[in-house]
């Protein structure tokens, strides 16, 4: 923990380091009074076109809708990489994952129950950030950032952990040689094989037993659902009952509890002290059928470098802060969510490492526009493709669950995916000097990558 404690010093009160570095702190962010209470729902799987304020034609969202109509809503918000493991290490870090070595590699999508990986302890989350500021920090639901005591969220910086270590299908029931799924308490394994249709209403007991017992102090709450990734599982009030299926039975349950916590938050009167982000954490598994999601008018899925893969549907909610009723098409990035964050609380960024992400607060706040981030959309530890502004220029064609074979492209194929969001028109010919600018984008971007060991590996099916 020693090397921890030193990474953290780097976080000292903005006064101090502001004698001598004013231009590079920013004060005006904080509200005076009381810090700002902060909770990111983390949805598992869930499409773009998963939500009816995203234009899913029969799965009905009404408290999101709802939250999208009191907040804002993003419909350029990208993941840090499509898929579970490396795209929550993203939204907790501000780092994309191939930093960390938090990026899948060959064998080994995800982090797998028992393996000796995770988040390495250099990295700092958010909740290790916002603890120099006495933030009381929870999560509930789904951590899958290394399931070893050492990697567990108790030692990432929060104080209250109650969830599965990793994803609802790393158990017996779908695969005989991982081990019983358990569900932990802090550091404690309360049980194992739990009914998984009761999970996502013990969540949101959960998270609202959290929020009351924080209400008086300012909170960090990473709500991080196991839905609706596979196996689906809904409680009886919700199964059956949505014209989608399972999938929207499971949908429609997690909106249910998204209005839980808004509603907590109203009655405890601390909504207008609460910054509340709803996304997704990676796109709809489409190889699961109709047991997966649906990505609306975006191409590809979970896995992909494509947009449905990448593009997941993001609610942010503050009454009284984030004016109701807007639509955002910003280029926005979990990635940004912890430099936006950590400043909101007046910390400052780590100087020692590169920070992927950019302050989206003034988005938030007066929906002005700022510099549109770059989108790195990684494959494994493979750049397949990057976006800036309206462009994407496709490098390399290589789904981790794809069937078709890797075609790497050169020159890249270009796309306009505000004009083409589905990725059907290869404008490359057309464009030239915007290729060369974005192959010039690729370059820089891997020039910052450096190697680090990786922390995910290939499950060992004899350990149990
Ligand atoms: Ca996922």
């Amino acid at each position: 923990m020693l090397k921890k404690y030193i990474t953290m010093s780097i976080f000292r009160p903005a006064a101090i380091l502001c004698l001598g570095l004013l231009p590079f702190c920013s004060f005006s962010q904080s509200k005076p009074g009381r810090a700002p209470n902060v909770i990111i729902i983390f949805a598992d799987d869930l499409g773009y076109g998963d939500l009816s304020c995203y234009g899913s034609p029969t799965i009905h969202t009404t408290y999101l809708d709802k939250m999208a109509s009191e907040g804002m809503r993003f419909t350029q918000f990208y993941v840090g990489t499509s898929i579970c493991t490396p795209s929550r290490a993203a939204l907790l870090t501000g780092r994309l994952p191939i930093r960390s070595g938090m990026n899948s590699v060959d064998g080994a999508n995800v982090l797998y129950p028992g393996t000796d990986g995770g988040l390495p302890e250099s990295e700092i989350t958010i909740a290790e950030a916002l603890k120099t500021k006495s933030y009381q920090t929870g999560l509930i639901g789904k951590w899958h950032l290394g399931d070893q005591p050492k990697y567990m969220p108790n030692n990432n910086g929060f104080d209250y952990y109650f969830g599965l270590p990793y994803s609802n299908d790393m158990g017996r029931a779908t695969n005989k040689n991982y081990p019983p799924l358990p569900v932990y308490r802090n550091g404690k394994v309360l049980e194992t094989d739990p009914d998984l249709s009761l999970l996502t209403q013990r969540y949101t007991e959960e998270a609202v037993n959290f929020i009351k017992r924080n209400k008086d102090k300012p909170f960090f709450l990473y709500y991080a659902s196991n839905s609706p990734h596979t196996p689906l599982f809904a409680s009886a009030a919700f199964k059956g009952k949505s014209k989608r299926g399972i999938y929207g039975d499971v949908v429609e349950e997690l909106d249910w509890s998204v209005g839980k916590v808004l509603e907590t938050l109203k009655a405890l009167k601390i909504d207008q002290n609460t910054l509340v982000i709803f996304t997704s954490d990676n796109g709809p598994w489409l190889i699961k059928d109709e047991n997966g999601g649906s990505a609306g008018p975006l191409s590809g899925g979970k896995g992909s470098p494509y947009e449905g893969g990448y593009r997941v549907p993001a609610i942010a909610w503050w009454p009284g802060t984030i004016k109701p009723g807007q639509v955002v098409y910003n280029v926005v990035r979990t990635v940004d969510l912890f430099p936006t964050i950590i400043k909101m609380a007046n910390v400052n960024l780590p100087k020692d490492r590169v920070i992927d992400g950019a302050d989206i607060y003034p988005i938030l706040t007066s929906y002005q526009s700022t510099n549109n981030g770059v989108v790195c959309y990684f494959t494994r530890d493979k750049l397949c493709a990057v976006r800036k502004g309206q462009w994407k220029a496709l490098f390399r064609s290589d789904e981790v669950y794809g069937k078709k074979p890797v075609v790497e492209h050169n020159p890249p194929l270009l796309y306009n995916v505000e004009t083409d969001p589905a990725e059907k028109y290869d404008v490359s010919k057309q464009f030239p000097n915007i290729v060369e600018e974005l192959k010039r984008e690729y370059s820089k971007q891997l020039a910052s990558v450096v190697s680090v060991p990786a922390q995910l590996k290939p499950y060992n099916k004899g350990k149990e």
